[in-house]
């Protein structure tokens, strides 16, 4: 039985990611399988740009992943600027049941996922390899400031494509939450930038006395305002979800009265009971719910502008 079960994630693909977790909730499984499976659909996605294999690489080429796992009991691990490895998601969960660490970056989360057994694989497709090259006409390797990344974030602010960060929430038929987040970040970053989505209490925050969060759009937003954390935290004090992602992206707006307008960065959360809550800077954040009376749903985010 899978009642009072429940995956939320962001972006259109989170409906195939959501019914991926749904096979592991439905039969009774636990939260963190779930979300495990789940993100892993959008990784192996070669269509999606933003996330695992066919993921855009950075400004010099390589693709680097970031991604996180969390639990409902504080159990959390990550990696950070991982490359080769296309599911990152599986080497967060090993960095959280195999080590005594949180978080493992770059040649050391490589050389540690090579150690469980991982198969390493060149991650840049062809395609991706194509819009770097034409990136690089344009833009010419010139290190771009997060405001002034323009492609990147009409992209991002359209949402007509939808390839972004997936960021998923669930509560299992226990009552158990977990949370998962994974990406290739930010498009034609500098090599070594780490975004949001690895950071614990930015692009994922979970705690099973009251809920959990994670983000998508623009990383060092994000992890100014340590996002998701204070999502969850407002929650703790009583705010609805709504509320409370309402109020971290104002967080975010006031600090960036300029910027704010040119950016996107969407929040999620999920309170322990099931409710959800989400919204956004910009029009276009969508997000995938999936429960026993409805597996397909998908909605649109209220946002500022
Ligand atoms: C990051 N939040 O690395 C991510 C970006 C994202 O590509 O959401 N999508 O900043």
């Amino acid at each position: 039985g899978a009642e009072g079960a429940r995956v939320i994630s962001t972006w259109d693909f989170g409906v195939p990611a959501n019914r991926a977790a749904w096979t592991v909730l439905a039969r009774g499984g636990n939260a963190l399988d779930a979300v495990e499976q789940g993100a892993q659909v959008p990784e192996s996605d070669l269509a999606n740009h933003s996330v695992g294999k066919g993921g855009y690489p950075d400004r010099d080429g390589h693709v680097t992943l970031d991604a996180s796992i969390m639990d409902g009991d504080g159990r959390c691990g990550a990696v950070a600027c991982l490359e080769n490895i296309a599911h990152p998601i599986r080497v967060a969960r090993r960095v959280m049941e195999a080590t005594p660490h949180v978080l493992l970056v770059g040649d050391g989360a490589l050389q540690f996922a090579r150690e469980q057994g991982f198969h390493e694989e060149n991650l840049l497709t062809p395609e991706a390899e194509k819009a770097w090259h034409e990136w690089l006409r344009s833009a010419k390797h010139r290190p771009v400031a997060n405001s002034e990344n323009a492609d990147y974030h009409r992209s991002l602010r359209g949402g007509h494509d939808n390839h972004d960060t997936i960021g998923m929430l669930a509560v299992d038929a226990h009552g158990h939450l977990a949370g998962a987040c994974t990406t290739s970040g930010m498009a034609w970053k500098m090599h070594g930038r780490v975004g949001d989505s690895p950071i614990i209490g930015a692009g994922l925050y979970v705690d099973g006395e009251v809920g959990g969060a994670t983000s998508t759009g623009v990383g060092e937003e994000v992890i100014r305002n340590a996002g998701s954390f204070l999502v969850v935290e407002l929650m703790r004090q009583g705010r609805s979800p709504q509320e409370a992602c309402e109020e971290a992206v104002r967080r975010i707006v006031k600090k960036r009265p300029d910027g704010a307008k040119e950016m996107q960065v969407g929040f999620l959360a999920l309170r322990r009971d099931g409710a959800v809550g989400a919204h956004a800077i910009q029009r276009g954040f969508t997000y995938a719910v999936c429960d026993a009376t409805k597996q397909d749903g998908l909605f649109a985010s209220p946002s500022v502008y």
